[in-house]
């Protein structure tokens, strides 16, 4: 698809009954499934994607959700600074700012079709700019609010495969 190699998809990856909780310093948890996801408005983009390992996919367009959107929508707490987006692999997980994390989109497509679990199907988090690979989380499921710097596994799972 479009250039992307393709990974192993770890067996914990599981895309039924999919879900995606928002929690964590917020005033309204919630828990969005993919109906829920599909009747918001939708955000997309077209960009190059390049992997510290040493290869670039280019003019993927990524559709989806605005995570600003998704956020607005939780209440986050006025102390609430970061994030941490966990996906089905295992422990992996990224932490953001969540300045920088509201314009990022939870795509739900790729290149005009629903995004596959090989690429981080049902829901990947693309970065229209500027961001590590390791940043753009494959099978999303929660996204945890925090007021502190969360510490997250991320970079360093990827960098691990690198060397
Ligand atoms: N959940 C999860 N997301 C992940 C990773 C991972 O191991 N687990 N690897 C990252 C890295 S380092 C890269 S380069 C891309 C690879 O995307 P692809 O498998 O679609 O080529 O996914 C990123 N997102
Ligand atoms: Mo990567």
């Amino acid at each position: 698809m479009a250039g992307l190699p393709s990974h192993d998809v770890p067996e914990e990856v599981t895309t039924d009954d999919w879900t995606l909780t928002v929690r964590g310093s917020v005033g309204r948890p919630r828990r969005f499934d993919a109906d829920d996801l599909a009747a918001l408005p939708t955000a997309s983009f077209t960009g190059d994607f390049d992997c510290e390992a040493g290869w670039i996919a280019k003019g993927l367009s990524w559709r989806g959700v605005r995570v600003g959107d998704l956020l607005d929508m939780v209440d986050p707490t006025p102390a609430s600074q970061f994030a941490l987006v966990h996906a089905m692999d295992g422990d992996y997980a990224c932490s953001f700012r969540l300045d920088r994390l509201e314009d990022a989109v939870l795509a739900l497509e790729l290149d005009g079709e629903p995004l596959p679990t090989a690429h981080g199907g049902p829901a990947r988090l693309v970065q229209p700019a500027d961001a590590d690979c390791w940043e753009s989380v494959k099978w999303v499921d929660t996204i945890e609010l925090t007021t502190e710097p969360p510490d997250d596994t991320a970079r360093e799972i990827a960098l691990g495969r690198v060397e």
